[in-house]
Formats: C-alpha cells, structure tokens, sequence
C-alpha cells in the first residue's frame, strides 16, 4: 500500500481527459512512474485462461465469436467435466500460472446441474491454492454467494464500453445488467476484475466514459482487462481495423494512473503485437497478461507459453507469485 497518495474514487470526466489527452510519452512516464509506487515493475500476473463452454450463446455481443447468431468457424463445446478441468489447472500451476480463469459462453448462470459442476471446479481449483476467477455472465447475489463459499476469489464482467455506447453492440442485456452483477460480486467479497474492448468503433470519449465508471467505483475493481478487438470472422465486427498499438498504450496508462492499486491486464490482442509492442504496455503500468495451454485466448489466438517465456526472458520479467490483497 502507498501511503503518500491515496486511492481516489473521486475522479471527474475532465480530469479523466487532462491525463489520457497528454503527450504519449508524457503520459508513459507518468504512468510508469506510478507503477513504481504501487507495484513491483517487473513481476506480471500470469493468469491462464481456459474456456470450460465455447460458444452457442444466446447473447448477441457483436464482438463474439461465440455468440450463436453469427455465422463463425467457431465449434460449440458443452460444458467440460470438473476432472479436466482442475487437472488443466495443475499443469498451469506448474507453468508458472498464478491465476486460473474458467471461461463460459453463457448470458447468466442458471441454478442447475452446470452450476454445480462449476462450484466443483471452483473447489478443486482453489485446493491447488490457485487464485481461481470465472467469467460465466450475470450472476444473482446468491448464486455469487455460492461461488464465494465454493472458494472462488475473483470474478471476470467487463464493462466492455462507456454506457452510451453499450447499446451500439449490445441489444440483448443493458450497461445497467452489467453494474448489477458487479454489484452482487462485491457484495459476496469476491475481487473483482472488470474492464473493456477497444476497437468496437468507440470514440475517445467513450474510452474514458468506461474508465471514469470503473474509477468511479466505491472501490475499484481489483483487475482491469484491457481487451483489443480480437476480430472474429463472421461477426459484425469482423472486419474491423486492427485498433492501434498507441491506443491500447493511452488506455493502459490511464487506467494505471487513475487505478493505482489495481492489477491492470494486457488482455486479448497480443497475438498481433510484436513483443517490442507489448513491452511498451508493461512500461506503461500493465502486469498482467492471459496465457492459455492450447495457444488460443477462448476461440482466437494467444502466444503460447513458450513464446510468453522467451518475452519474459527478454523484458526481465518475473511471473507474479500471488496478487498483494488489500
Ligand atoms: N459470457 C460471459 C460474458 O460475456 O460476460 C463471459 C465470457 S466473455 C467471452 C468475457 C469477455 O470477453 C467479454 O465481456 C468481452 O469483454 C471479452 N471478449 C469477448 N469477445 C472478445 C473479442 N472478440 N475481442 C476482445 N474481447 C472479447
Ligand atoms: C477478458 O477481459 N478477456 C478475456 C476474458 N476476460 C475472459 C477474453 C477475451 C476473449 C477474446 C476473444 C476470444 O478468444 O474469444
Ligand atoms: Fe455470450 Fe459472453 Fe460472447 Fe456475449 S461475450 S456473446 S455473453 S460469450
């Protein structure tokens, strides 16, 4: 914990747009200045991700390649046997992983035999002494609760955009359905994990309309995924432009100034960044990234472990051993 400056959840649209609009390099230093004050620089989350139900869901997120309405290559995959699951979590262990988040392709969680088999992987994973986080949809305040007692530590629900523009791709849930599962995960004391997609066809304003909520918090979401658009072929987004590599650098260092404590996460995107492109998010305050077994994010590609190793070995950077917990 810094002393010196505390952790403000005050912050205005103004102030907001006087950091993310200066001088990029300005912006870097500050930011990584920052970084230095909270974080240790050269320790990076390696969180793995595995996606436990792909794809078929009902949702029509224009981004997702996994939603069942578009027309993409992606094969639907039922809900995965707990058994697989925690044994994949053991191997990430001993990747180094200190995270381990179990992805499903649903609108919300219902109270059935699918939950149950979550709560046994939730349960199996946090006895490998794993911080386990899932990411299944809306969630009540019971069922959060549930996951709580199952041993669950944190819960993945991106904002995804500003709430002006949630409506542009999203029809089926609101900005409002986002808040309040965020809502019955903090009330359960489960961290949460909480950020957005670039690249959807947002303004600059919007980008930092969803950094003003999340900054805006009671208490700020305990991770922030920075997504890229990972384009999916198929989906109305498909075809959109790479989102530049300057853009996810401005949004990473915005969240790291006006998010101080937060662990803020390199997420899908880094397959068409260079490693040179990616350490220029670590300098400014990402420590965090995604890694996955089987070299894909949940449909689109990731560098695998081996090429997450060798940029480890070339930036000097360590895997975080457990996240500090207030
Ligand atoms: N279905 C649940 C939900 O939407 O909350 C959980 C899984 S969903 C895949 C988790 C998050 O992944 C989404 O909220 C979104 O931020 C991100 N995501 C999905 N597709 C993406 C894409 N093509 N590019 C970047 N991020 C994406
Ligand atoms: C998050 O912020 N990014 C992850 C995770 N939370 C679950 C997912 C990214 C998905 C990228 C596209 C895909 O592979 O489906
Ligand atoms: Fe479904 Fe989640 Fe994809 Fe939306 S982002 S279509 S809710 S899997």
């Amino acid at each position: 914990m810094n002393l010196e400056k505390p952790i403000r959840t005050d912050w205005t649209m103004d102030e907001i747009k006087s950091i993310y609009d200066q001088p990029l390099l300005e912006l870097v230093y500050q930011a990584a200045t920052v970084h230095r004050q909270w974080h240790q620089p050269l320790q990076v989350q390696v969180c793995t991700l595995l996606s436990v139900k792909t794809g078929g869901c009902t949702e029509d997120c224009s981004y997702c390649g996994q939603a069942a309405r578009y027309h993409t290559d992606i094969k639907v995959k039922a809900l995965m046997s707990a058994e697989e699951v925690i044994s994949c979590a053991k191997r990430a262990k001993e990747a180094g992983s200190s995270r381990f988040c179990m992805a499903a392709a649903w609108r919300e969680v219902r109270d059935n035999k699918d939950f149950d088999r979550i709560l046994e992987m939730v349960e199996g994973v946090n006895e490998l002494g794993l911080e386990v986080c899932c990411t299944l949809g809306m969630l009540t305040e019971h069922q959060a609760l549930r996951l709580q007692k199952a041993g669950l530590y944190a819960y993945n629900h991106n904002l995804d955009s500003s709430e002006g523009f949630y409506e542009e791709i999203i029809s089926t849930r609101t900005f409002g359905d986002r808040l309040n599962t965020i809502d019955n995960v903090r009330k359960a004391g489960i961290s949460i994990c909480s950020g957005g997609i670039l690249g959807l066809g947002e303004s600059h304003t919007d980008r930092m309309a969803m950094l003003l909520t999340l900054a805006t918090m009671p208490k700020h979401p305990e991770s922030v995924p920075i997504n890229a658009l990972a384009r999916v072929k198929g989906t109305p987004l498909g075809d959109f432009p790479k989102v530049e590599l300057w853009d996810m650098v401005r949004m990473i260092a915005t969240a790291r100034i006006i998010m101080p404590a937060s662990i803020v996460r390199l997420s899908a995107g880094r397959a068409e960044m260079e490693e040179a492109e990616q350490a220029w998010c670590f300098m400014a305050g990402a420590n965090s990234v995604f890694t996955s077994e089987s070299g894909t994010l949940l449909v689109t590609p990731n560098p695998g472990l081996i090429q997450d190793k060798i940029m480890f070995k070339n930036l000097g950077l360590k895997p975080m051993v457990k996240e500090v917990r207030e």
